[in-house]
């Protein structure tokens, strides 16, 4: 009877022991996103998120919260900055304000294709990549937007019809848009615009049709003018510490990866774009190019911001610019 309780005892601790060297060699990873589970950067990242548990043999578990239900989208850099997270994803025009450089795919008509797109993401990564390390953070991947344009409950036919109107703005830069056409912009996340729409709290603003689908806007917004003005881009970006705690095995693999979403990524939102103007006009929405008017009118506002743009990067910023236009 002892003797069978000692067997006993020795094969629990044997037991405990094997869990315990598991649970140090699994890590569990909290993502934050601020977009809903239905939209392409999410579905992306969820899969990036099981293909990272396979790569890893189940050494790294990623949990992905999305619609910003962990942390608001504005709040995940700083969370990921902070440790509260180690891995998120954030839009990286959202963070001009802090360094101009993360709002260069936000100008309007400086690059409006996804050829174009891809071309400005070559020519500044490595740049975005410095800036995001000196604070402490490792960029996985990057994947834009589909193109913005501009939805309005009033019809537009020149930036004057958008003089006066509440705006809602999801970066700097929009909010600089609105500033210089006359509207009344005012700060709104993705994951809060329904119902800021529902309250008659904005009534224009410019995103893509990925964000007008998801959001359900054609309950008070009827129009959607296609000028494709910029396809700004979603990082995936991870804390260097917590980096640095995978084996070097796990980082490979995280790495790897990373670039398969990023790829995979790309694609699906050209893909997507068609079919989500499809979804527009199918709930009733008139969806036009936009008056060749309006689109001069934008590019002008795009070639300030350029200007601007290169005055508060300077020479670094000079270069990039110099890259994507050769
Ligand atoms: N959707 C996001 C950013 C750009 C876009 O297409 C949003 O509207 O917040």
């Amino acid at each position: 009877m002892i003797f069978a309780k000692k067997w006993a005892v020795a094969g629990l601790t044997a037991a405990a022991l094997s869990i315990s060297t598991q649970t140090i060699a699994q890590q569990k990873w909290d993502m934050p996103t601020g977009y809903p589970a239905a939209n392409f950067h999410t579905e992306n990242i969820r899969q990036f998120a099981t293909e990272v548990d396979q790569a890893t043999g189940g050494k790294l578990k990623i949990t992905v919260h999305d619609s910003g239900s962990l942390f608001k989208a504005n709040e995940i850099k700083r969370a990921v900055q902070g440790g509260q997270a180690q891995i998120g994803e954030i839009i990286i025009s959202g963070y001009s304000n802090e360094n101009a450089l993360f709002g260069l795919d936000s100008i309007p008509f400086l690059a409006t294709s996804y050829a174009d797109a891809q071309k400005l993401w070559n020519v500044s990564r490595q740049a975005n990549e410095a800036a995001l390390a000196k604070q402490g953070l490792k960029v996985l991947f990057s994947v834009p937007w589909p193109p913005q344009g501009i939805f309005s409950a009033k019809p537009v036919q020149s930036a004057a019809d958008l003089k006066g109107v509440k705006w809602r703005a999801y970066n700097p830069n929009t909010s600089k848009i609105a500033q210089l056409v006359g509207a009344q912009p005012v700060t709104v996340q993705a994951a809060e615009l329904t119902q800021a729409l529902a309250t008659g709290a904005v009534t224009a603003f410019m995103t893509s049709g990925a964000t007008g689908f998801d959001s359900k806007v054609w309950e008070q917004v009827k129009y959607y003018y296609d000028v494709s003005a910029w396809l700004p881009k979603n990082f995936v970006i991870v804390s260097q510490k917590a980096f640095d705690s995978l084996d070097k095995a796990s980082q490979d693999a995280l790495v790897k990866v990373a670039g398969n979403a990023e790829a995979r990524g790309w694609k699906v939102s050209a893909e997507k774009n068609t079919w989500y103007l499809e979804q527009l006009r199918k709930n009733g929405m008139t969806v036009e190019p936009g008056s060749p008017t309006l689109r001069a009118e934008l590019k002008k506002i795009g070639d300030t911001m350029v200007a601007d743009w290169v005055k508060q990067t300077g020479a670094q910023g000079q270069t990039v610019i110099d890259a994507f236009r050769k």
